[in-house]
């Protein structure tokens, strides 16, 4: 099976490609990636897959890709813009990656007869209040919050709209928040390990109450991986691991640790529309594919996640100072 895999030089992506070369050997994968800030060339370097440098919305770029494709492959829609503190400072980038790259990949897919799987996310959904039992499902009315939910939003409208006006075959996932190796310092966990690890305090925006539903981005690949194989055309699968927790939870979890004060934090200039909730409700995809998740303790996953930054300093290192210069601009401890 041939595989096009886009923006795989990314956190989930290239976790993606790694997975597939343990449990899928036969697959031969195409990354494409327009390795912007958010790619490292270490996490394809010795990755098993062919690299392009190219952008999502470059209709050459995919034509000469899914020329060799034959009926039984398919492309995993991972590029994307994945930021939402980057989409509040500057959403233009967001529209182009997003909905006009999705767009492409879709009018490509169509010109190949390809089938094709999209990854989005829970954001789609909005949030949910503090404190009550509710969760995400298939469902849901979407409400985004931010430029980067409103993009991913516009792109699954896209994708339902292509499956049933055209027949395209394809299927789509609603992910929750990723943890794993790999993942950009900019991003809340990582940027709060990094952190730790030079001795810094975590940063917590606003009152660190916002809660998140934490998957390993292994666990979120391999339900992809069922998906593929097994999900029914034109169907939408949320995929997540009952892993809520507070920001303040897991900071004081990543504290412990590190061996470091759980009480020494600095609480920082809130996220402007922070959504407060998210959850979700995968119950279609376990009952329907079988799926279930293997890391379910939250704890361990995130000791093997400092243990992994500790170890790669060098994958980090080089952007760290970077990124809290960003950060910095607009962030004032409360
Ligand atoms: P990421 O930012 O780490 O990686 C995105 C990759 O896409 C990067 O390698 C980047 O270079 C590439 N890219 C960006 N613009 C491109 C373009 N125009 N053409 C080609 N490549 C381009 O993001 P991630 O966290 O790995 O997220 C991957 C996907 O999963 C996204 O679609 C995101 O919306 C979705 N998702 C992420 C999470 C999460 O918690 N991280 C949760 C649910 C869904
Ligand atoms: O320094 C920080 N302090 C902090 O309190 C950062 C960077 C974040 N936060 C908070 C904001 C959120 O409540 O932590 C939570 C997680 O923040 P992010 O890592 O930015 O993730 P989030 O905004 O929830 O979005 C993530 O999950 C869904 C991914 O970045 C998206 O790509 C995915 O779609």
């Amino acid at each position: 099976m041939r595989l096009l895999v886009t923006g795989g030089a990314g956190f989930i992506g290239s976790n993606f490609v790694r997975l597939t070369g343990r449990v899928r050997p036969d697959t031969h994968i195409t990354v494409l990636d327009a390795f912007t800030y958010a790619a490292n060339e270490a996490s394809v370097a010795d990755a098993p897959c062919d690299v392009i440098r190219g952008d999502v919305a470059d209709p050459g770029v995919l034509d000469e890709i899914l020329a060799g494709f034959g009926p039984d492959d398919a492309i995993v829609h991972f590029a994307a813009e994945s930021h939402n503190d980057n989409s509040i400072a500057s959403p233009g980038q967001f529209v182009h990656t997003n909905i006009t790259g999705t767009f492409e990949i879709l009018e490509a897919a169509r010109r190949h007869d390809v089938r094709l799987h999209h990854v989005s996310t829970d954001e789609v959904y909005g949030d949910l209040p503090l404190g009550t039992p509710e969760a995400f499902t298939e469902d849901t009315a979407y409400r985004p919050s931010s430029p980067y939910s409103a993009s991913k939003a516009s792109a699954d409208m896209l994708v339902r709209a292509w499956i049933r006006t055209y027949g395209l075959r394809a299927t789509l996932s609603n992910c929750s928040n990723n943890y794993g190796p790999r993942q950009h310092v900019e991003k809340f966990i990582p940027r709060q390990i990094t952190t730790l690890i030079d001795g810094g305090r975590p940063r917590l925006y606003g009152s660190g109450e916002n809660v998140r539903d934490w998957i390993h981005v292994d666990d979120h690949n391999a339900a992809v991986w069922e998906i593929l194989e097994r999900g029914r055309m034109g169907e939408t699968y949320l995929i997540g691991a009952d892993g809520q927790a507070s920001n303040r939870e897991i900071v004081r979890e990543l504290c412990l640790l590190c061996d470091r004060d759980p009480d020494e934090v600095d609480f920082v200039t809130d996220r402007p529309g922070h959504d407060r909730r998210y959850a979700i409700d995968a119950t279609k995809l376990r009952r329907e594919l079988g799926w279930a998740p293997e890391h379910t303790d939250l704890r361990s996953g995130l000791a093997d996640t400092v243990e992994w930054y500790r170890e790669n300093r060098e994958w980090w290192e080089p952007v760290k100072a970077a990124v809290e210069a960003k950060y910095a601009e607009v962030e004032e401890v409360l």
